[in-house]
């Protein structure tokens, strides 16, 4: 089997970009350790308002830590801090933005969570997410799952006995499929998307929604279909940040053939005005978002 390391020499990524990927995804190892001594709640809140988990904290000093350690990188900017962390001292060109463990509220009943990571070059990470030079996400489910890119389609790799990755798919293609899951209480939800959904039920799409975005994305990346996590009536921006979950795997969706919108257009193309901000989203199978943009923008 192919391992990350000759799959990434295989490619045009640049030296840095390697040993970046290569220590980003190695971090996996010790994330999945810390699952047993932090199932609980930090006790502090983030700068989106909501409860930390302990393994929020945890992820986001560790991952840091390697980061500022690394050389590779000036600027950190995490769901976990208020601010962009810079590096200043680093020689790094790279800048990285990341969710340290989406889905935390699952950690306590030990279903699939995930670590959400973009990185740009050029030092900043205040760029529109088609920028990007590589997305990845790590996803600890019954197996140790790399999902990458490196701007030359989508690769999964799992993480072997060994502690080694090897590809478990090549050139994954996102096919239009027929799962759909939305976050939001169809209570509060706009007419619009309301009829999106009932228009999905109604062609016998099957409900798949488990409170992990980067989880419940993967199995649209495998099976086809759409997350959504939509404008509600008095959260018009939704819940996801648009930096630290939209954009990266959104860059991924992108190079499986598949697309992102926050209903509107491609979230993309948005310049981030600052880090936390929040965007409407869906993700999915390119000809369902081009459903969502019809249904939504009449
Ligand atoms: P974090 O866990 O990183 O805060 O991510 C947000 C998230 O948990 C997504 O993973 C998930 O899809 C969504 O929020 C669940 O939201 P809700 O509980 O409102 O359905």
């Amino acid at each position: 089997m192919i391992t990350l390391e000759e799959y990434l020499d295989g490619t045009g990524a640049e030296q840095g970009l390697k040993e970046l990927v290569l220590l980003i995804a190695a971090q996996a190892i010790p994330i999945r350790e810390a699952f047993l001594t932090n199932q609980t709640y930090a006790g502090t809140t983030n700068q989106s308002g909501e409860e930390q988990a302990a393994m929020d904290t945890w992820a986001d000093r560790h991952i840091t830590r390697v980061l500022q350690r690394s050389g590779l990188v000036r600027e950190v900017a995490s769901e976990e801090q208020d601010e962009i962390l810079k590096i200043p001292e680093s020689q790094g060109e790279y800048a990285v933005v990341m969710d340290p463990l989406d889905g935390s509220s699952l950690i306590q009943v030990n279903l699939a969570v995930g670590t959400i990571v973009g990185i740009y070059d050029h030092g900043t990470v205040m760029q529109p997410g088609e920028k990007m030079r590589a997305a990845l996400y790590m996803l600890y489910g019954p197996m140790t799952v790399l999902t990458l890119t490196v701007g030359e389609g989508v690769q999964i790799f799992a993480l072997d006995s060994h502690d080694r990755y090897v590809l478990l798919e090549a050139d994954v293609k996102m096919p239009e499929g027929n799962l759909y899951g939305s976050g939001g209480l169809r209570t509060v939800w706009t007419e619009k998307h309301a009829k999106f959904i009932d228009g999905c039920e109604q062609d016998g799409y099957k409900l798949r929604y488990s409170g992990s975005f980067v989880a419940d994305f993967h199995q649209i990346l495998k099976y086809g279909g759409i997350y959504c996590y939509p404008a509600v009536v008095g959260k018009e921006k939704g819940k996801l940040r648009l930096m630290f979950e939209a954009n990266p795997i959104g860059f991924i969706a992108t190079q499986a053939g598949g697309a992102i919108c926050n209903g509107r257009e491609n979230v993309l193309t948005i310049n981030p005005e600052k880090p936390h901000q929040k965007t409407p989203l869906y993700v999915g199978s390119k000809g369902l978002i081009e459903k969502v943009k019809g249904t939504l923008c009449t």
